[in-house]
């Protein structure tokens, strides 16, 4: 008989089908109940999480509902890797513990480039990942794989969650884990039973906001800070390089006070570019190996010595000092002269204090002569490459596009680097003009990251400008998620240095195979991407002339204002022409 058949003679109703108004109403009712993904949401809430990037599936769904609880916005992408860069954007823009959520299996292995990228840029991020039922462990379950084995060697701490009642308490754990030392992600995986299990709320492990984690601002020793304050006040070609910890630990009023304070040139690399403005006395980018071969003191601020430093073996100066973050990291890849392991603002700040008032007029003089050198140095390179910047041959050369870019960045953009080689030119030309207004992959050096960053950076900045400079390669790899940042609301300007080509490889292969064998494996069709956005409703040009880049430029963003809607400016650039830093790679030699 149909359940919905009235009974024809009195006695018990057949049980009624639960609806989600039931659900809710026996929730509020057994107020003192709660489930695993409720707990999450309660958890990441206490850490100021207040977005998710996530892609659905079935193991994590309790997650959401806790989520729309705790009012923490949820965005859903179309790709697992995409949700795992915004992540990472979203804690560099934010500053705070950024958050990926994927469901078991093929959802955790799309995430594994992002995870692993934010673990070589120290990014501090949470993913959480669904698994089978603690009830049929290692059984075969759907999407079962070994999450927690594959994610531990590419983060920080990674761990099962075997109890609901743990659940809060394990994400506190995690959180801990991500901002000790130097900063990264982490790993939870979370059995669907543990997470849909429902327990009495008073049995929950729940660590109360700000209690369960200590401040990270040390300042190492304190008898090196007067030792550093020392050296600093007798120097007399001092340089300072900041890394990208100085803006990750939000460093960066105290690192350009001790500029200013001491006379110091300042150097910055990776997300530390924009802490100070171009322009700025203080603000050093085309000398750093004049003056690391000159300086009698060089501070090493927040940068690991790898490969993009040259493993710390060319610095040759009297006195190396290196701050960072992490304990293992300081003095390590060569010998430093004095090391402290702290928070970089803190210390700087510490050092400024302790070498208040003793920097003797003499030495403020030959600081100021010696950033003179420097900036008489600046001006001269930025000359060799003006015929470059301003080339309009045809086809377009990659310099001139990144030259226009960077005429157009105002204070407000935050400028995005996706890409091979028309990137890596970019690094030349773009300047960004403040704090976290640049974002590249970092050490890395994942091809991808633009399109998770972009909408990331446009959450975590509605007012501000996203604009995010891809390869063509780079940009066929995560483009769809273009329109996940449209209708999360967060559009952006797409730029792509278009070169049908992998050509920063294909440059590798031409060099060392010569033309016949070289163009194997590197080349891209002729993509007008332009199309792409019109898809949605967004709009699209292509250039391929040098003059019409700065009207373009202004084009995507006067439409990007107007619709609401990501713009794609597909510029056309000449793929014989290529970065000096991708002719010198040893590796081609
Ligand atoms: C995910 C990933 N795959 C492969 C590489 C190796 N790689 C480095 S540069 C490059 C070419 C990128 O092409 P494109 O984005 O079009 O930039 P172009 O060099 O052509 O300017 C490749 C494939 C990488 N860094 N990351
Ligand atoms: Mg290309």
């Amino acid at each position: 008989m149909p359940t919905s058949a009235a009974p024809k003679t009195a006695g018990p109703r057949p049980a009624a089908t639960t609806t989600a108004e039931d659900t809710l109403k026996q929730k509020s009712r057994d107020a003192n109940v709660i489930s695993g993904g409720h707990l999450v949401a309660k958890a990441l809430k206490a850490e100021g999480v207040d977005t998710i990037f996530t892609l659905c599936g079935g193991h994590i769904i309790d997650i959401y509902d806790g989520c729309l609880d705790e009012g923490i916005r949820i965005v859903d992408v179309r790709h697992e890797q995409t949700a795992a860069h915004a992540a990472d954007g979203y804690a560099r823009q934010t500053g705070r513990l950024g958050c990926v959520v994927t469901t078991a299996g093929p959802g955790c292995t799309n995430a594994v480039t992002g995870i692993a990228t934010a673990f070589r840029s120290e990014s501090p991020v949470l993913h959480i990942g669904g698994q089978s039922a603690l009830n049929q462990w290692k059984m075969g379950g759907l999407q079962d794989l070994p999450h927690v084995d594959l994610m531990r060697p590419i983060t920080k701490f990674a761990s099962t969650v075997m109890s609901t009642e743990r659940v809060a308490d394990m994400i506190s754990m995690a959180a801990r884990e991500c901002f000790t030392g130097a900063y990264g992600p982490c790993y939870l995986e979370i059995p669907r039973d543990v997470l849909d299990r429902e327990i009495d709320a008073s049995k929950a492990v729940l660590p109360k906001p700000g209690h369960y984690r200590a401040s990270t601002k040390s300042i190492g020793d304190p008898r090196d800070i007067e030792k550093l304050a020392d050296i600093l006040v007798n120097a007399e070609r001092p340089a300072i390089l900041f890394g990208q910890q100085v803006w990750a630990a939000r460093g960066h009023e105290e690192a350009i006070a001790l500029l200013r304070g001491l006379d110091i040139p300042g150097y910055f690399n990776g997300a530390a570019r924009g802490l100070l403005s171009p322009g700025d006395p203080h603000h050093f980018d085309r000398t750093r190996s004049l003056a690391f071969g000159k300086a009698d003191v060089v501070i090493i601020v927040g940068t690991p010595f790898d490969f993009r430093m040259g493993y710390g073996k060319r610095i040759n100066v009297p006195t190396l000092v290196q701050i960072d973050l992490g304990y293992n990291i300081v003095g390590k890849n060569r010998d430093v002269d004095l090391g402290i392991a702290g928070d970089p603002g803190t210390v700087c700040k510490a050092v400024l204090d302790a070498a208040s008032g003793r920097l003797k007029q003499d030495k403020r003089q030959a600081r100021r002569q010696w950033m003179a050198e420097l900036t008489k140095a600046e001006d001269a390179a930025l000359e060799r490459l003006m015929p470059v910047f301003r080339s309009d041959q045809s086809p377009i050369h990659p310099y001139r596009v990144a030259y226009e870019i960077n005429e157009f960045l105002t204070e407000d953009t935050i400028y995005i680097g996706d890409g091979g080689d028309v990137v890596t030119i970019s690094a030349q030309a773009v300047r960004p003009r403040g704090p976290g207004n640049w974002m590249d992959p970092g050490a890395l050096g994942s091809l991808g990251v633009g399109t998770g960053f972009a909408m990331a950076a446009k959450l975590a900045h509605p007012k501000k400008e996203v604009l995010c400079y891809y390869g063509d390669g780079s940009f066929g790899m995560t483009a769809f998620d273009m329109e996940t940042a449209d209708r999360f609301g967060a559009p952006y300007i797409a730029v792509i240095g278009n070169n049908s080509a992998m050509n920063q490889i294909r440059y590798g292969q031409m060099a060392k195979y010569g033309p016949q064998r070289g163009n194997v494996g590197n080349k891209l069709g002729d993509m007008a991407f332009s199309v792409f956005p019109q898809m949605w409703g967004g709009w699209g040009t292509e250039v391929r002339e040098a003059k019409d880049i700065a009207p373009a430029l202004r084009k995507a963003r006067e439409q990007v204002a107007k619709s609401g809607k990501s713009a794609v400016v597909n510029i056309w650039v000449d793929p014989n022409e290529y970065a000096p830093g991708t002719k010198n790679q040893t590796m081609y030699k």
